[in-house]
């Protein structure tokens, strides 16, 4: 956005433009676990590190651009 400044003198003087950059960040809202329960099995032996189960998340927030 470009934005000058004008007084109220008379004649009107006004500056030099500048632009103006405006980012609006919104996080209102927590991440939501979907698919509620997880339910997984996994054998006591398996290594540390091991992949167990993928879950899935929703924000609300990202979905606003
Ligand atoms: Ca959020």
């Amino acid at each position: 956005m470009r934005v000058t400044a004008r007084d109220l003198g008379t004649p009107q003087l006004s500056s030099a433009p500048i632009d103006v950059s405006i980012f609006v960040v919104r996080n209102n809202n927590p991440p939501v676990f979907v698919n509620l329960p997880y339910t997984t099995q996994i054998e006591e032996t398996s290594n540390i590190g091991r992949f167990v189960y993928r879950v899935t998340t929703t924000d609300a927030d990202q979905q606003v651009r």
